[in-house]
């Protein structure tokens, strides 16, 4: 059974976000989304609109992902990789080689490309008419 993970906070789902976790779990057979807690998301300077349970319940309606973990800080990665015996850490190319020095010896790392055309903050903008910062 090949492990796959990654990590974000999925907050406003959209088919970027499907698309991402679509082809993670074409990378192995089972997928961990370890889902950025509301206290973390304060961390990363974001502040979703949906709860942590209302994004792990949407989340786990989908049928790409297997199971959802909480993300509560930067340093579990590593951690999580042992717990869930994980073969693949999977996350977009924005985030493309932050993680190699942690990770790169514990397990294989791929950058998918992220949608070009949609984002949570594209979302809210669209719909607010307001700018704001993070993605
Ligand atoms: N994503 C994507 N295409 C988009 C938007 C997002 O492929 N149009 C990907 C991101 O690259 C990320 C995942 O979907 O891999 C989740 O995106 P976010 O919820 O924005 O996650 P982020 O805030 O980047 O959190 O420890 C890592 C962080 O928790 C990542």
């Amino acid at each position: 059974m090949r492990h796959v993970i990654t990590y974000g906070t999925f907050d406003l789902l959209h088919y970027g976000h499907i698309e991402l976790l679509k082809r993670a779990k074409a990378l192995g057979d089972y997928l961990i989304v370890a889902l950025s807690a509301d206290e973390f998301n304060a961390l990363k300077g974001k502040k979703a609109y949906f709860s942590y349970e209302d994004r792990k319940r949407m989340l786990e309606a989908i049928r790409y992902v297997d199971m959802v973990i909480p993300e509560n800080n930067w340093e579990q990665k590593p951690h999580d990789i042992d717990r869930y015996d994980v073969d693949v850490f999977v996350m977009g190319d924005d985030w493309t080689g932050k993680f190699d020095e942690i990770l790169g010896d514990k397990c294989e790392i791929v950058y998918l490309a992220r949608t070009p055309e949609i984002s949570t903050t594209q979302i809210k903008t669209d719909l607010t008419g307001k700018t704001n910062s993070g993605k």
